[in-house]
């Protein structure tokens, strides 16, 4: 008899919006062939309204199941997953619960002081998580597993990290146990899209990112050939016109983009429009032959750390590479040319002095929108995540920052806002200064209406222009409570509502 194994995916995106589930896809593929696999996924029982405690304590009832595995990011997925998986203890004590992903790679002391999560495992998850449910089955040491973090005689034990394995010498995902049907949305990008993920970290260590953590400066791709496979059985078996990579870095390798282009354009032309996360040094450095062939299969858009308006800020923040603003300026010229769209990210409200920090980058960003309008604004505010040697949570050190010592902390308002990155209450940004951030946005997202917003219509972009053009020009953003009641009304699409 095969033992079941269940994984739990806590919702992460509104109702309608979900991604296929790749963390727990990754992890699942390494034992499909010998456990019975079962997703229970928060983001496709909100539709239903069930309840995902009990949907996961029937199903546990009902399979026998030893293990319950579940995948946490830092905000509303940790804000599910905590009050579920207590849910779910208190009803069965012996069913072993796991955490694995980004919480639990920067946050194991406080999960290990908790009484309802047994384990956790830490970075990539593939293959310590093979181990880990051979011993939990068929016996063997489990504490001494890498990786992996437990309580020990009530102190938090974490081993040290199993080597990174290729991406190419593991399975691929176990497509045929999810309802891949209910996974593909629509966007941007097409009506049949769906996500993949090409690459395991990225090789930078930007102290305000929370990839440093999970990989230690690795970067690990699958080839482009296997990129190439995958995506031609997404494109036949879903017919699939859109595709999201979430890698961290999909474009490291030159010579990969290049050929996975052309591999792409062979199959499928250009009917399959894509996007995915880049470095802007990187990409600037891409020759004229990789830029026309990316464009050529279909290249749509594509998501960059643009970060600040200040080389010096770029420098503290520990961007690495080539990273300036000349270089963004550069590239957005350059994508214009070829009709790919840059989306920047941009992490605002640094500390020591927030408020310097976002004016210099409020001037960058309109010398941006002048020279490529189309280019797409996404404005974080910093929050800090645990990394040695960070000059920026040294300093919100000093200035008071502490992070929660509890899960139930982790999963109130305060801390939810916080990692969602848009209304942190840390302690050197003040409300002036986030209400600076947010009417700056509306002002320019009305002045340049975002091209991503397909249910826009000419009639509306022309509304938004015509009434903020006039706080543009003269630099005042405050209070615009006519641009915003007119972007409420026409659902106007937010681009950091991606969530990246
Ligand atoms: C896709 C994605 C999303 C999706 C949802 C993903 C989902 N699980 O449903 C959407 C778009 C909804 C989303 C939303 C948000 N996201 Co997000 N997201 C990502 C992204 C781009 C890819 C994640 C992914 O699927 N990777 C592919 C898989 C294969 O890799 P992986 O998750 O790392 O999994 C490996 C290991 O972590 C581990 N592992 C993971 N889970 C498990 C479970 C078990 C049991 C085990 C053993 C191992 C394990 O093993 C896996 C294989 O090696 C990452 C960045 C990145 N590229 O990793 C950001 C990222 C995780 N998101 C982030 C953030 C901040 C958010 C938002 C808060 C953003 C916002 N302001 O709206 C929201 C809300 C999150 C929430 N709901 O809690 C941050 C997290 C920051 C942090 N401090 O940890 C990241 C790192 C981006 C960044 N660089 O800042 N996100
Ligand atoms: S911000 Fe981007 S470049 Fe920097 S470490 Fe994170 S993933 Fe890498």
């Amino acid at each position: 008899m095969r033992h079941t194994v269940l994984f739990y995916n806590p919702v992460s995106t509104s109702r309608g919006k979900q991604r296929l589930p790749l963390s727990l896809l990754s992890v699942a593929a390494v034992i499909a062939d010998d456990y019975e696999v079962e997703f229970i996924d928060g983001n496709l029982l909100q539709s239903s309204g069930t309840d995902p405690a009990q949907a996961i304590i029937d199903r546990a009832q009902a399979t026998g199941a030893k293990l319950l595995a579940v995948t946490v990011m830092p905000g509303p997925q940790l804000r599910q997953a905590v009050p579920v998986c207590k849910q779910v203890k208190a009803a069965l004590p012996d069913l072993t619960i796991l955490w694995g992903g980004y919480f639990p790679t920067q946050h194991a002391d406080v999960i290990l002081r908790s009484d309802f999560v047994d384990y956790i495992i830490q970075g990539q998850g593939e293959a310590p998580f093979r181990q880990f449910v051979d011993a939990l089955h068929y016996g063997g040491s489990i504490h001494d597993i890498p990786s992996l973090g437990c309580r020990n005689d009530g102190e938090a034990r974490i081993n040290p990290r199993a080597p990174v394995v290729p991406l190419n010498n593991l399975p691929l995902f176990p497509y045929d146990q999810i309802d891949v049907s209910r996974y593909v949305g629509s966007s941007y990008l097409g009506t049949r899209v769906l996500n993949h993920n090409t690459s395991f970290g990225c090789p930078f260590a930007c102290n305000f990112c929370a990839v440093v953590a999970l990989a230690n400066r690795r970067w690990i791709p699958e080839s482009a050939e296997r990129v190439a496979g995958i995506v031609q059985n997404l494109y036949d078996r879903w017919n699939i016109n859109g595709l999201e990579f979430h890698d961290m870095d999909f474009f490291v390798s030159e010579s990969r983009s290049a050929e996975f282009a052309e591999r792409l354009a062979h199959f499928a032309g250009d009917s399959i429009r894509w996007w995915a996360l880049g470095r802007v040094d990187t990409l600037l450095s891409y020759s004229d032959t990789t830029w026309q062939k990316m464009k050529q299969s279909g290249a749509k858009m594509i998501f960059m750390g643009a970060e600040s308006g200040d080389d010096e800020t770029l420098k503290r923040m520990n961007k690495g590479g080539k990273s300036s603003t000349n270089a963004t300026l550069a590239l957005v010229e350059r994508m214009k040319h070829y009709g790919i769209v840059p989306e920047l990210s941009f992490v605002l409200g640094n500390p020591p002095d927030p408020r310097a920090d976002i004016e210099a980058t409020i001037s960058f960003i309109r010398k941006i929108k002048q020279i490529n309008p189309a280019t797409e604004l996404v404005l974080y505010i910093y929050t800090p995540v645990p990394q040695e040697g960070s000059i920026l949570l040294d300093e919100a050190t000093k200035l008071g920052f502490r992070f929660p010592e509890t899960l139930e902390e982790w999963a109130g308002d305060e801390w939810s806002k916080f990692a969602m990155r848009r209304d942190p209450h840390t302690p050197w940004f003040k409300d002036t200064v986030r209400s600076r951030v947010r009417s700056f946005e509306s002002v320019i997202n009305a002045y340049y209406p975002t091209v991503t917003d397909t249910r826009m219509t000419g009639h509306y972009r022309h509304l938004l222009r015509g009434l903020s053009g006039w706080r543009y020009k003269l630099k005042f953003y405050d209070w615009p409570y006519e641009l915003k009641a007119l972007q409420r009304l026409i659902h106007y699409r937010r681009p950091e509502t991606t969530g990246f």
